[in-house]
């Protein structure tokens, strides 16, 4: 059976991280093992007062006795984490746990919308992009891109501006740069990739719903780094990712509240289960 790890925090309440990534990679058929890097009672994406309990000494231990053994992964799949000192753990995690047989995925969390998240900054955005150099793929958002380039955010892009960004991604060190919610008109949203190794890019999109909902980047994340370790292609699985992100945003769009506690996901899983076996 698959292996994947996904190694980021658990939000007690609204739908993100490691609430998404577990129901979702699991549903893909792919045992999927956590290290959770803090638990919060919430998301910090709009509520007030939410508390966070670090995790960062706990991650080294876990990972030591992992080695001790012997455990193996397809995939190594990072999200949400919550410190500098982590994004060194991690690194060191990704030292000890990459072989030539899995792969790495650097979902860099760090802001949307031209800002950064609560607790986040350019620091940290720094030692980010230093990960990212280490990965296999990246999956930042365009707000995410610009904090670890250093480059302004815009709204208003072209393709040629998208393919300057990922060339520029690549030349951090990541083989397989990609951006979530790449817009080129109001009809349609969806992802751009670029293989630094083949020069090639890849894209998919899908219906642009107007407005947004959280924790849409971790459903991406997870779904796409499934569908990898999975064996599928890098446009089955951009096509794959895309559709069922969309699929997840339309649900959510009679439901207020879930707009920003999260996507109603679950009532989507079974179309996830038909793109997978098609
Ligand atoms: O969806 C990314 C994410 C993950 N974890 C926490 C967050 C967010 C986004 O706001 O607050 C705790």
């Amino acid at each position: 059976m698959k292996k994947i790890v996904t190694i980021q925090d658990i939000s007690c309440f609204g739908k993100c991280s490691l609430t998404v990534a577990l129901p979702i990679i699991s549903a893909m058929g792919i045992e999927t093992a956590v290290i959770p890097t803090a638990v919060l009672s919430t998301h910090t994406g709009g509520f007030a007062g939410y508390t966070f309990r670090d995790l960062t000494d706990d991650i080294p231990n876990i990972a030591n006795h992992w080695q001790n053994l012997g455990i193996k992964f397809n995939a190594l799949y990072t999200g949400y984490l919550g410190s500098e000192k982590q994004v060194k753990i991690v690194s060191d995690f990704f030292d000890n746990f990459r072989t030539n047989e899995n792969f790495t995925i650097v979902d860099p969390v760090l802001g949307d919308n031209g800002r950064f998240y609560d607790g986040f900054n350019e620091n940290f955005a720094e030692k980010m992009a230093k990960l990212c150099g280490k990965a296999d793929y990246i999956i930042p958002n365009m707000t995410e891109a610009s904090f670890l380039l250093k480059i302004p955010y815009t709204e208003s892009y072209d393709r040629a501006y998208i393919e300057e960004i990922l060339r520029k991604l690549a030349g951090i060190g990541c083989k397989v740069p990609m951006l979530t919610g790449v817009r080129f008109d109001d009809s349609q949203q969806g992802a751009v990739a670029y293989n630094s190794e083949e020069n090639k890019f890849y894209c998919s999109f899908g219906d642009n719903i107007a407005r947004s909902v959280h924790g849409t980047g971790d459903i991406f994340a997870s779904v796409f780094t499934g569908a990898v370790a999975l064996g599928k292609s890098l446009q089955q699985a951009l096509d794959i990712a895309v559709n069922f992100t969309v699929d997840c945003i339309k649900a959510t769009q009679n439901y207020v509240d879930e707009m920003w506690y999260g996507s109603c996901f679950e009532l989507c899983i079974p179309n996830l289960i038909k793109y997978i076996n098609k």
